[in-house]
């Protein structure tokens, strides 16, 4: 083919891609056409030239990754997608945002195929990118040449299953955004060399131009994180953006941000203005510009067959690549069959046999902190889970998630620690990434009133269903001194009510155990409250803590059915004292723990009856919103909770103030059981 034709052929390719997103965004009279007309080019460059991925296998673990960060643009990766030969019909492309359909409004990973990662909420495909890239580098430090770089057998030198790169097309909206400069600065950090992102530098957002809010240099932002910045004068230009791409390979020390200035709407007759941001064209809009592409204008959802056949050319090359993959990849077997066997079963999401085994149990001899009792969880099942890895937002002292025998992932990208710096919402959407690329179960700690800063990853993981862990500690005002800034209050409730989300808020070291258990092996988000302050230790057989927990609430005193006493977290300690002091006043109350919602809300209604009789007066205790107990406790019930503030005073004094304490229950106790 000369020169000439392949320019006609790429032409007419990219234009296609153009118009399905147009006749998407039109027939569904609602969406944004003005990205995809915009950054088509730059995604038919990666898909039909530089990305290494099968459309037939879109889950093949070496795969580059590609995440569409303006989400809104979703038109443009559907039109991809489907042209490339993913499993998505023209039948989807034309019920584009409909019910029931696989082409939701934003990209959503788990619905359609090819999407790596859930996005729309500006900033957090970025965000999540760089966990991508992350779990990429860790990875490729664990598996190739058995993490040995230097292998001197050239046999052994190219054992490489870990070797792809991660690409994001974001617009000015996600580089507004806060999280992207903690991301971006944390990948500078992090020296995330195979993390490419394309920038589409229209100058214009939803509102209008972008120097309406946005007037930085964001070369020189960028260069200051230590990113590498190129720049693309023409966003139709492919050899530039091609040289751009390939120059963002060559250089393997530090990300690179690829500024492509492209016009938003391209060929359309709003081209260059927000009006072709965020609604459909018009059909006259639509006609003319099919008819500035030379397309015919009465068609819609065209195309032709040379830019057909072209795009699908993805599906052989795809399918090759691969296969060479799996080729090398039996080789890897033979000469590290551990770490084969190790690749296959993180990738498949399932745990090692010897892991159940490796949970330990805490005698009952002396009180533990939860904090201190995950610390000892992590570190006990960290052999077992080598897929485990993660870190703190500057606050490993105090959440103590920290693996004792790994290094740091900044020094040595074998090393299982990550040091997230005080990033919380860039930490958490980074473990959404590095759970959506495969191989790891990602967690991220910081304190409990601080899952406030990253809600919004909190949510996305759980709409993901990323194997996601969200650890805070200090999570009550049982923190004590640090004052109400630092105390969580409402967080538990607050975070109960995000669909799809484990709570987990154990009360002792050996709930701890089985909370972690658990949360290793649900495979969806979960978030566990740990405390602070030390707590008693339940006897684990006396009171079967590990299948109770499994259960989300359960029994753990029976004196009698006077009245039943639950709680969760360190309130527990209260409620068997107060249960205690009852029996001695003729009051035979059953204790409850109940360390999950969620897990509660999975069971039985028998069961769930066995917890909560009908007839019997209930009292709630937990150190935080009450909101949410009356389901629990009906409308006669007391919810001994905290609906104020906190107060900055040592914490049991706190505790006692805010009436978390053994005298307040026995005293709500009698009154209840007396009417
Ligand atoms: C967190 C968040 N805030 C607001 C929005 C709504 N929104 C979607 S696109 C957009 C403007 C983005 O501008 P830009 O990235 O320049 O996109 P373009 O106009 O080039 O398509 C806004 C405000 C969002 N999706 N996410």
């Amino acid at each position: 083919m000369s020169d000439t034709q392949q320019d006609a052929l790429d032409q007419l390719s990219i234009n296609t891609l153009r118009l399905l997103a147009v006749d998407q965004v039109q027939k569904a009279n609602s969406g944004h056409p003005g990205a995809p007309l915009g950054c088509a080019p730059i995604a038919y460059l990666l898909y039909h030239k530089l990305m290494k991925y099968n459309p037939v296998d879109p889950l093949w673990s070496d795969r580059d990754r590609f995440v569409l960060s303006n989400g809104h643009a979703s038109a443009l990766l559907y039109g991809v997608l489907h042209l490339t030969g993913y499993n998505l019909p023209m039948e989807q492309l034309k019920q584009f945002r409909q019910w029931g359909s696989h082409t939701a409004g934003h990209p959503e990973m788990g619905e359609t195929p090819g999407v790596e990662v859930t996005t729309g909420p500006l900033g957090q495909g970025f965000a999540e990118a760089v966990g991508l890239a992350i779990a990429e580098k860790h990875l490729a430090a664990i598996y190739n040449n058995a993490g040995d770089n230097h292998v001197e057998d050239p046999a052994h030198a190219s054992h490489t299953p870990v070797d792809h790169y991660t690409y994001v097309l974001c617009g000015d909206g996600d580089l507004m955004e806060g999280i992207s400069h903690e991301s971006a600065s944390l990948a500078g950090t992090l020296g995330l060399g195979k993390l490419i992102v394309l920038y589409d530098d229209n100058l214009i957002s939803l509102d209008g131009p972008t120097e309406l809010s946005y007037t930085e240099d964001v070369t020189k932002r960028f260069e200051a994180y230590d990113w590498q910045v190129l720049s693309v004068a023409d966003g139709n230009d492919l050899v530039a953006i091609e040289k751009a791409i390939l120059e963002g390979k060559a250089e393997t020390k530090k990300p690179t941000l690829i500024r492509v200035r492209t016009v938003i709407g391209y060929g359309s007759p709003k081209a260059g203005t927000n009006k072709v941001h965020g609604e459909a064209l018009g059909a006259e809009a639509v006609k003319a510009t099919k008819k500035n592409f030379g397309f015919p204008e009465d068609e819609s959802f065209y195309v032709p067959e040379e830019a057909g056949k072209n795009w699908l050319q993805a599906v052989e090359k795809g399918k090759a690549a691969q296969a060479a993959w799996e080729a090398k990849f039996a080789e890897y077997k033979k000469a590290y069959p551990a770490l084969g066997e190790q690749y296959e079963r993180a990738f498949a999401g399932k745990l090692s046999d010897g892991f159940a085994a490796s949970v330990p149990t805490f005698p009952t001899d002396k009180p533990v902190a939860t904090r201190n009792a995950g610390q000892v969880v992590l570190n006990a099942v960290a052999k077992s889970v080598p897929e485990l890895f993660g870190g703190a937002a500057d606050l490993t002292a105090s959440t103590k998630t920290i693996f004792k025998d790994s290094p740091s992932f900044h020094v040595d990208p074998a090393g299982r620690n990550v040091f997230f710096g005080v990033r919380e919402f860039g930490m958490l959407a980074a473990v959404n990434g590095m759970a959506a690329h495969g191989g790891l179960i990602p967690f991220g700690s910081t304190f409990f009133t601080f899952s406030d800063y990253c809600r919004s990853a909190i949510r996305m993981g759980s709409l993901q269903s990323n194997h996601s862990l969200y650890i805070f500690t200090h999570d009550s005002v049982g923190l004590g001194e640090d004052g109400p800034t630092h105390q969580p209050v409402e967080h538990l409730m607050a975070l109960r009510v995000i669909p799809q989300l484990t709570d987990f808020r154990p009360a002792d070291a050996n709930e701890t155990a089985a909370v972690w258990k658990l949360a290793l092996e649900r495979k969806s988000a979960s978030f566990m409250a740990l405390s602070r302050q030390d707590l008693p230790v339940l006897d684990a057989v006396k009171y079967k803590v590990f299948e109770g927990v499994a259960k989300g609430a359960y029994v753990l005193e029976a004196y009698g059915n006077d009245i039943v006493l639950v709680a969760t977290g360190s309130e527990v300690e209260v409620v068997m004292k107060a249960a205690l002091e009852l029996k001695e006043n003729g009051i035979l109350a059953t204790v409850v723990s109940m360390p999950s919602f969620k897990i509660f809300e999975e069971q039985s209604e028998e069961y769930k009856l066995s917890i909560f009789p009908h007839g019997v007066p209930k009292i709630s205790v937990e150190a935080g919103a009450t909101m949410g107990w009356w389901k629990y406790i009906g409308r006669e019930g007391v919810a001994i909770g905290i609906d104020k503030f906190g107060a900055s005073a040592p914490g049991p004094l706190v505790m006692e103030k805010y009436g978390i304490s053994v005298a307040n229950v026995v005293e709500h106790a009698k009154k209840l059981v007396k009417k």
